[in-house]
């Protein structure tokens, strides 16, 4: 299957203008889904992937999590974003080619290409659908813009495509949203370095970081009144069922998020309601009244201790770029 995907190869979404949209096939091998979910419901404390989030539903669901009123990284983002524009883009310098990792629907991407004029647009995304949607939504807005598009999980070693302009200098490597908070601190120092490798000592990275706060407003942020965020876990549920033939009973389980404040984290949790055996395939999986499987942390940093982080991995913090309230950063960071 993954060879096959591999030697989908490369596929034209479009052209207009000097710039091209292509698309690199997947390179998420399909098996590996089946296999991490057996492996993470098979620990004692059950736990599963985030990244399994992110199917054509969880995108979309993600999107309009984004724009909950609650939910305050994505504003606090595009406006600290909007607000210094002008500085990030002195820092982050024209014409590079510009990587992100994470892209969703690229929206405050949007901006940075405005102004910051990359030479490439790089977007890596596990979310195939998110990725060609945004990929054919900034092919019409920036017809002049090289578009190359890869579907894959960026902890993983990727191949990312050579891109032969030479008027592409540098490379920039941009990480926002905080997915960074997805990651455990040892994953996100791995993830850093391996950035760190791609933009070398010329380049520079943008990384988006959710700072501590009031930990009710992180809990209603997770907590919406609508219950987006509800039926975002538990899509990963449906996930399962549709794509591993599972047979979970989504009315009993629910959601649970709470602020992990030793850990400096929200978790969330997918909480049985009933004691209860789920099947997938052969395997079965009991679970006790109360018993839960754990699908995300979202850990909230302050500035000092990202920037601990950043330069445990080899880079220096030279720019932190917050919003009014000081909710989120955008830390500019260059070779140590
Ligand atoms: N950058 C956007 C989206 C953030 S949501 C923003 O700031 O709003 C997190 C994004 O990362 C999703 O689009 C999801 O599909 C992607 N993602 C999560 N884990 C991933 C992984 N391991 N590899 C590649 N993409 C991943
Ligand atoms: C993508 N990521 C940074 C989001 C977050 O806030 O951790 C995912 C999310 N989970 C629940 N709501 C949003």
């Amino acid at each position: 299957m993954a060879r096959d995907q591999r030697r989908r190869g490369t596929q034209k979404l479009g052209r207009s203008g000097r710039g091209v949209v292509r698309y690199f096939g997947s390179v998420v091998p399909a098996g590996s889904f089946r296999e991490d979910v057996i492996a993470g419901l098979s620990l004692p404390q059950k736990s599963l992937p985030p990244k399994y989030f992110y199917d054509a539903a969880g995108s979309r669901l993600f999107e309009s999590i984004c724009r909950l009123k609650e939910y305050y990284p994505t504003r606090c983002e595009l406006s600290l974003t909007r607000r210094h524009l002008e500085d990030i883009a002195r820092f982050a310098g024209t014409g590079a080619e510009l990587i992100e990792y994470g892209s969703g629907e690229s929206l405050k991407t949007r901006l940075l290409i405005r102004s910051l004029r990359p030479s490439a647009y790089v977007p890596v995304d596990i979310s195939e659908a998110a990725l060609q949607a945004a990929a054919k939504r900034l092919a019409r807005e920036f017809p002049s813009l090289d578009i190359l598009g890869v579907v894959g999980d960026f902890m993983q070693p990727l191949k990312l495509p050579v891109y032969r302009a030479r008027s592409a200098r540098r490379r920039v490597v941009y990480f926002p949203g905080s997915t960074i908070g997805n990651l455990t601190p040892q994953e996100a120092h791995a993830f850093l370095k391996m950035s760190r490798g791609q933009v070398g000592s010329k380049g520079a990275m943008l990384v988006g970081v959710d700072l501590k706060k009031d930990a009710n407003v992180l809990h209603a942020a997770y907590n919406d009144a609508k219950g987006v965020t509800a039926a975002f876990n538990c899509n990963l549920l449906e996930r399962i069922n549709r794509e591993l033939r599972a047979d979970f009973e989504l009315r009993r389980f629910s959601h649970y998020a709470f602020y992990n404040a030793a850990l400096g984290r929200i978790e969330m949790h997918l909480v049985s309601l009933a004691r209860q055996t789920v099947s997938i395939g052969r395997h079965r999986f009991g679970f006790d009244v109360g018993e839960s499987i754990h699908t995300e942390n979202s850990c909230k940093y302050s500035i000092e201790e990202f920037r601990a982080l950043a330069l445990a991995a080899g880079f220096r913090t030279d720019r932190v770029w917050t919003d009014g309230r000081r909710y989120f950063a955008l830390f500019g960071l260059s070779a140590a």
